[in-house]
């Protein structure tokens, strides 16, 4: 690679290029100087939002020179990057992290204490960037911090959303969503006007033969749509690896067309292409687990994708190398199958553009791809309608047809004998109108197949891809349970317990290798250990109860058993079992004798999560919580023994509040739905236990962490296609005590009984499908074994210990090493 500037005046560079602050009052100076030049404000005017720009502007300095050096290493070292394609990424703020991963957090505060202000407020000023709805968003950004923290050359790639996840506020009882635009300042990201790529859409593809007799495809016409990239540093910790995320916005394409239009004074058209250019990256879509085949969202998809595969493709152009090397560079995994046209995309470019044949063309696809699937709900598996591809993207409805046929050709030579395979297998659903299953051209189009907890990777084997494990053999499948980044989710979310942990390990090294945690299991017996272990929980408790007082006025007492269910509200995680488990508590602690009462451990039942604005169900369930709440928590009778909260718009930073003040957290959807989890690790490793169902991740939590460690309950996947049948064919009794509870609800106790009887009627007349009534009594059992334990305290920390000392195997380090090694084949490249 040629350097720009010539030799004889590199040394000069290299003596101006600026040296990063080594000391507070060397941070202090860097952040007024951005709060005096770059943000024009002075002593006179500075507050808390400004003194936040200055402190992210300095950091951010010295982010960019680790960044600029690794771009250029990995250039330079040509060696193969991973790709992550993914619709989603949930970061969050942004500050925190960057201070801790460069290991200069104490510096800053004492640099921001000289100038007048609080770590804590100057991080609170940041917006989450909230580019995502839930586990499968959040996932991505804990992989890019593991990738960058292990020098795993890797670039993110997603849409820039103008407007993020929606901000729940709750009024009445109701959810009310409110447009998140966080754009207003934002100082991690990067435009990048010089790169760019015009997008087509629409038109018509047809195929000729050119003189050599070859059929070449062209796709012409349509509308041009350009993407812009915005690049957003990724910081390792404690490595000056620092990756890069891409993130793609549009705009109305060339200018010319506009001008114009403009200059014929078609004013508003001219503008109007422009706007409607626009609402490609305009919004992300809300929905959790569930896909809605809405034509805008098909078009974010192809942008998103196209414009992503143009840089590879252009990167890889660069090194001159052939095209059957290509692999050996490029990982691409795609996030779920919402990056599937890239499969197709890839193919176009190679066969169309590039002038392959097909063969080897996809021979080189299939190397490249590996697909992630993240859910088995029927709901939630993509389909597009032919007709919609053919009029959005028709050269790539033919590529798929191709891709589609080559395939059946090679099940029929294979399975000559099952003819009702092809039907089964076929990308192409025989429907009215037709559809492509978007899950299985992700299986064909890739080399690599994997689900994201043990359970989940079985079932995607004997259900969805039964038949193609068949086609394929068992080795295309694979399993890579999920994990989450301890920089955050520890050290950051709970600086005393990281601390804590730090004494007694020697040292932070094992934020790097949490496998490191065993070595707690040392100091159970430890009293010192145990007693500031016991007391950061409740400093982290009364954290939260602060919190809890500030944003619902409700006081909780920070000595009562916390019990937390945070993540997005939806029937398969069942916060309706969690509700009517505590109406069945507020019920039996009405009737209970005063002796009863003081026997039993005062308890704090706490919700959070957004229902996707068109889930009318999982709003109810909102509501019933809420109604919950207003009724018990203003019942003197009482009064402590139960408080029911309702937090508004949990995301990522109140997360970090949430996560390390939980003696027990919720993780309770229908066995075999939930595909993994990551909230349940966030909460363990905190040292909150769990009670939970066996599925998705909750099932290797309780191998890990060992069965005494974990409240389980309920029914096993393997039964729960029996059960459901049994609801719709035979007589079911309800449990004497759901029937109480619905009779509460049913008596207007928590108001208006109507709100709530598509809520009961699901469960008691149309079949309960996620099992509520099968698995109830065996809940509230399993609570009451919670109360008893909670009972003996210095069992219970020694449960807490334990289980924090075995949560190693949760870091996405470990999940990022499994897919360098088993999926991408990528080498670390260490910066020197
Ligand atoms: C979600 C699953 C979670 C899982 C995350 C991350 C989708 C489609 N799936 O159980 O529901 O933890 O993915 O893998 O959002």
């Amino acid at each position: 690679v040629e350097a720009s500037i010539p030799e004889p005046q590199r040394a000069a560079w290299t003596n101006y290029s600026p040296k990063p602050f080594e000391s507070a009052e060397g941070f202090g100076k860097e952040a007024v100087r951005h709060i005096e030049t770059t943000l024009a404000r002075s002593l006179y005017n500075c507050d808390e939002a400004a003194t936040y720009a200055g402190t992210a502007l300095a950091l951010r300095d010295r982010l960019v020179m680790d960044w600029n050096k690794t771009q250029q290493n990995q250039t330079f070292a040509d060696q193969k990057r991973v790709y992550y394609l993914s619709l989603e990424f949930l970061m969050g703020r942004a500050l925190d992290n960057a201070m801790l991963n460069a290991d200069v957090k104490d510096m800053a505060r004492e640099g921001l204490s000289q100038l007048g202000f609080r770590m804590e407020d100057i991080i609170s000023q940041e917006h989450d960037a909230a580019l995502g709805n839930g586990g499968l968003g959040r996932l991505a950004a804990c992989f890019l911090d593991s990738m960058a923290s292990m020098d795993i050359p890797a670039w993110g790639y997603g849409l820039r959303y103008r407007y993020g996840i929606f901000k729940q506020e709750i009024i009445d009882g109701y959810q009310v969503e409110v447009p998140d635009y966080w754009l207003d300042f934002n100082p991690w990201e990067f435009p990048r006007h010089d790169v760019s790529v015009d997008i087509q859409f629409y038109g018509n593809a047809s195929k000729f033969q050119d003189e050599t007799g070859k059929t070449v495809a062209v796709w012409e016409g349509g509308e041009i749509v350009n993407a812009v990239a915005y690049d957003v540093p990724i910081p390792g910790y404690k490595t000056a690896t620092t990756n890069n995320l891409r993130l793609w916005g549009s705009k109305a394409s060339g200018g010319e067309f506009d001008f114009q239009k403009f200059n014929r004074g078609e004013y508003e058209s001219s503008v109007s292409d422009q706007q409607r250019a626009e609402t490609i990256s305009a919004v992300l879509y809300p929905n959790d687990n569930l896909e809605r085949g809405k034509e805008l969202r098909l078009k974010q998809q192809y942008f998103w994708c196209a414009a992503s595969l143009y840089d590879i493709v252009r990167r890889f152009k660069k090194t001159k190398r052939a095209w059957k090397d290509f692999p050996s560079q490029v990982a691409i995994q795609l996030n779920d199958t919402h990056p599937t046209l890239a499969i197709p995309e890839l193919q176009r470019i190679l066969v169309d553009l590039e002038g392959l044949e097909w063969d080897e063309a996809w021979s080189i696809v299939q190397k490249t791809f590996g697909y992630t699937n993240h859910t088995v709900l029927p709901e939630a598996l993509e389909k597009w309608s032919v007709p919609l591809i053919q009029h959005l993207l028709p050269r790539h409805l033919q590529i798929i047809y191709d891709i589609n046929l080559n395939f059946l050709q090679y099940v029929e030579r294979n399975f000559p004998k099952d003819r009702e395979m092809l039907g089964r297998v076929s990308i192409i659903e025989e429907s009215q109108p037709k559809m492509v299953r978007m899950a299985y051209l992700a299986v064909i189009g890739s080399h690599k197949v994997n689900g994201v907890a043990e359970l989940h990777s079985d079932l995607i084997k004997t259900t969805i891809f039964k038949d193609f494990v068949k086609i394929y053999g068992p080795d295309k499948f694979t399993n890579v349970t999920n994990g989450i980044t301890p920089r955050r989710w520890l050290h950051q979310a709970n600086p005393r317990l990281s601390a804590l942990i730090a004494s007694k390990l020697g040292g932070y090294d094992f934020l790097k290798d949490l496998t490191l945690l065993h070595k707690l299991e040392n100091f159970v017996d430890d009293k010192e250990f145990r007693k500031e272990f016991a007391e950061i929980k409740l400093a982290n408790k009364e954290r939260l109860a602060k919190y809890i007082h500030e944003t619902t006025g409700v006081t909780v007492n920070p000595k009562a058993l916390f019990d937390i269910q945070v993540k997005r509200m939806h029937e398969y995680k069942r916060q309706q079992l969690n509700i009517f488990g505590v109406i069945h508590r507020y019920l039996a602690i009405k009737s209970m004798s005063p002796e009863d009462r003081k026997k039993l451990a005062p308890r704090v039942s706490i919700f959070g999560g957004k229902a996707a604005p068109g889930y009318w169900m999982a709003k109810t369930v909102i509501h019933l919580i809420c109604e919950v709440g207003r009724v018990v928590n203003n019942d003197k009778d009482v009064g402590d023994l139960l408080k029911v909260i309702f937090l508004e718009d949990y995301n990522v930073s109140k997360a970090e509040i949430i996560c390390p003040a939980s003696d027990i957290s919720e993780h309770i959807s229908t066995a075999g739905t939930e595909a993994s989890g990551t909230s349940n690790m966030k909460f363990v490793l905190n040292g909150g236990l769990i009670i939970g169902t066996c599925d998705g991740a909750n099932i290797e939590i309780t191998r890990e962490v060992g069965e005494n460690n974990i409240f389980l309950f309920g029914n096993l996947a393997e039964d729960v296609d029996d059960l459901r049948h049994a609801h719709i064919y035979q007589k079911y009794e309800l449990e004497p005590s759901l029937a109480s509870v619905f009779d509460a609800i049913k008596a207007g106790t928590f108001g208006d009984a109507g709100n709530f009887s598509a809520l009961v009627n699901g469960i008691v007349e149309h079949g309960d499908y996620y099992l509520v009534s099968d698995d109830f009594v065996s809940y509230c059992k399993t609570h009451e074994l919670i109360d008893e334990a909670y009972g003996d305290r210095e069992a219970w920390v020694t449960k807490c210990i334990q289980s924090v000392a075995r949560m190693g195997f949760f870091s996405s380090d470990r999940c990022i090493d499994e897919y360098a090694e088993m999926i991408w084949n990528v080498e670390k490249l260490v910066p020197t």
